[in-house]
């Protein structure tokens, strides 16, 4: 499968910090296209069917709790081989682990407030890019 998308978000805690300006910079700067945007507050259902792969593990309801603490910006973001690149872009899940230069590390608050999310995978960033956008509102496509 042609994996010329990722599906992105800019977490609560960088939103609350007014960082979406400097991190839509640095995903520009680094090639990436904006194919759709919005800023959204997911209610408690929607980040759980959106985490629902978690469910199971220790962090799940800190997580859901964090992601509706307040409004997100979610992304498709169109470049070659974009799921790598842009996962590289973003760094360790785990800001104190991620590499210098990469947008978890310089606006990470901890492992849970790190951000930013990137999709892992092909299936995933069609999954997560459905569940918040319909075709007629995504560019580049
Ligand atoms: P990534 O977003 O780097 O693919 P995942 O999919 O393993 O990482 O985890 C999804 C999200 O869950 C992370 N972005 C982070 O916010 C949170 N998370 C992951 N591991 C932990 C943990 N050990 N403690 C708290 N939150 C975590």
């Amino acid at each position: 499968m042609k994996n010329d998308f990722t599906f992105a978000i800019i977490k609560p805690n960088a939103v609350k910090n007014r960082y979406i300006g400097q991190i839509l910079a640095m995903i520009n700067e680094a090639g990436f296209r904006i194919s759709a945007m919005k800023m959204v507050k997911m209610t408690k259902p929607q980040a759980e069917a959106f985490y629902d792969v978690h469910k199971e593990k220790p962090f799940y309801n800190g997580l859901v709790e964090f992601m509706i603490s307040g409004p997100i910006v979610a992304l498709i973001l169109k470049n070659d081989n974009a799921i790598e690149e842009f996962r590289t872009l973003i760094g360790n899940t785990d800001p104190v682990k991620a590499e210098e230069g990469t947008i978890r590390k310089i606006f990470a608050a901890s492992l849970q407030m790190n951000a930013v999310h990137g999709s892992d995978s092909p299936e995933n960033a069609t999954i997560e890019a459905s569940f918040f956008f319909s075709g007629f509102e995504r560019f580049y496509s």
